[in-house]
């Protein structure tokens, strides 16, 4: 047989199943998994590494303009982070400005994309303006294969949406098989208590977390889920940070509803004493929503293995402590909590942080596999041309070596971002090999492809 290439040898972990064996690819699909017989095709020695399908990122914002500056990652060091860190795919967030065409911002985020992204890439589209005569724009979206919408609680004025624009859409995608991504958070009574902090002389980056407490985000997550309900159709919360949020998930899994929640490493790994650090070293980690307190990630830990929360995403969003390539960052923010651009990087430390919660003994090898992989590819219509180690799929295929370490730092990271927030984090495992689509994109740490690489994924509705 004319295979292009053999992963010999390596233990094949899909969501189900641990097995040693090769890999076949040929035409940039995976071919066969099974003993194969060496021909001429490039052979790859797998003996002693973990096989896994390529990670799945449904949660990026690459060149997203936020908080007066843009990120510091655009598609190109995004997606170099990506493929280093094992990432193979992601979906990134497009946004509708106020007024413009879902159509419209789509073209907008093509041209950001386009040529620049090593791995495959897809969007969501953020809504910020839903009239009712644009609601049935939303099927065009899904036809062009963008059938996922994410939409706001919170950020009053910008983002925000009401109770019954959310409605609207949730009710449009029962007839266009799209899934609502929400933003849980009660935007309304953050913004009365970051004014309310202002006013008293509160000003520290710490504020950030204190003004959005964990019940605002369990309140908008349990709301979020109503109006799924009222509207007959699936949910999927995004970012979900707070175990208060995550039993509201629960509870509706538990009576039978289609609802589904991500959560990121920031709240398995990262607490509220992040933001005590000296200085203004605390802006680091003012994200939306915030680190919280001690305790809670041993919740989101369990939920995790539990299937309490079906995915592991990044929520990658990074901006510098200090203006570089001539944009603001964090430094925004230095006399004012809210004026600190919300985000962090991750999309590099995703797959390495959770395969050490493998080593650790808090997820199997098969949980990882899926979190990581193949529940994002099926919840976002990729499977099973992603998200799987079988015939017929794409050869996105990442070998890890279980027994090198790796030491997390913004000195040998490929994002372009001036901090890592697991700076000096040692982990067990490190990422060997890297192919997307049968091209053998990173070894031992070295670029071998091209960062225009990745092509545009159609996704499929909900059937
Ligand atoms: N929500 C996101 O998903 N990303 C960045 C900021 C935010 O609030
Ligand atoms: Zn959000
Ligand atoms: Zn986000």
């Amino acid at each position: 047989m004319g295979y292009d290439l053999i992963i010999k040898g390596g233990t094949l972990v899909t969501a189900s199943d641990t097995f040693v064996s090769d890999i076949a690819v040929e035409g940039g699909k995976i071919a066969a998994v099974g003993a194969v017989k060496a021909n001429d095709a490039k052979s790859v020695d797998a003996r002693g590494c973990i096989v896994v399908p390529g990670g799945i990122d449904v949660h990026t914002h690459f060149d997203m303009p936020f908080g007066g500056t843009t990120t510091a990652d655009d598609f190109k060091t995004g997606s170099t982070g990506a493929v280093f860190g094992g990432t193979t795919s992601i979906i990134d967030f497009a946004i509708q400005k106020k007024g413009e065409t879902l159509t419209k911002a789509l073209d907008g985020w093509h041209e950001k994309a386009e040529g620049k992204c090593a791995v495959d890439y897809s969007f969501h589209m953020i809504v910020t303006d839903l009239p009712e005569n644009q609601v049935k724009e939303m099927d065009k979206l899904v036809d062009e294969g963008i059938s996922s919408f994410k939409l706001f609680m919170a950020y009053p004025g910008i983002f925000m949406l009401d109770d019954a624009t959310i409605f609207r859409a949730l009710l449009r995608t029962k007839e266009n098989g799209g899934m609502i991504c929400m933003h849980a958070e009660n935007g309304g009574v953050i913004d009365v208590l970051v004014q309310k902090a202002l006013a008293e002389g509160k000003i520290e980056p710490k504020y950030h977390a204190l003004t959005r407490p964990m019940s605002a985000e369990a309140e908008a997550t349990r709301r979020a889920i109503a109006l799924a309900e009222m509207a007959e159709v699936p949910i999927y919360i995004v970012h979900l940070s707070a175990a208060s949020a995550m039993e509201e998930v629960r509870k509706a899994r538990e009576r039978g509803l289609s609802v589904y929640a991500e959560t990121c490493p920031q709240y398995l790994y990262l607490s509220y004493d992040d933001y005590e650090r000296p200085g203004f070293e605390g802006a680091k980690y003012v994200m939306s929503p915030p680190l919280r307190p001690k305790g809670n990630e041993e919740r989101l830990w369990k939920g995790l293995a539990q299937n309490a929360l079906q995915v592991v995403s990044t929520d990658h969003c990074s901006f510098c402590m200090k203006p570089k390539d001539k944009k603001p960052g964090k430094e925004l923010g230095l006399d004012n909590f809210s004026k600190i651009p919300n985000g962090a990087p991750g999309v590099e430390t995703r797959m390495l942080l959770l395969w050490d919660a493998v080593q650790k003994g808090r997820l199997s090898p098969n949980r990882f596999v899926d979190i990581t992989s193949t529940t994002p590819a099926k919840l976002f219509g990729l499977y099973p041309r992603k998200g799987h180690l079988s015939p017929g799929a794409d050869a996105d295929i990442v070998l890890i070596n279980p027994k090198k370490k790796h030491t997390i730092s913004a000195q040998t990271h490929h994002t372009n971002v001036d901090y890592n927030p697991y700076e000096g984090k040692t982990v067990e495992g490190s990422i060997r090999d890297v192919f997307v689509r049968g091209v053998h994109m990173v070894t031992a740490e070295k670029l071998l492809g091209k960062t225009n690489h990745g092509q545009f994924l159609r996704r499929m509705p909900r059937t």
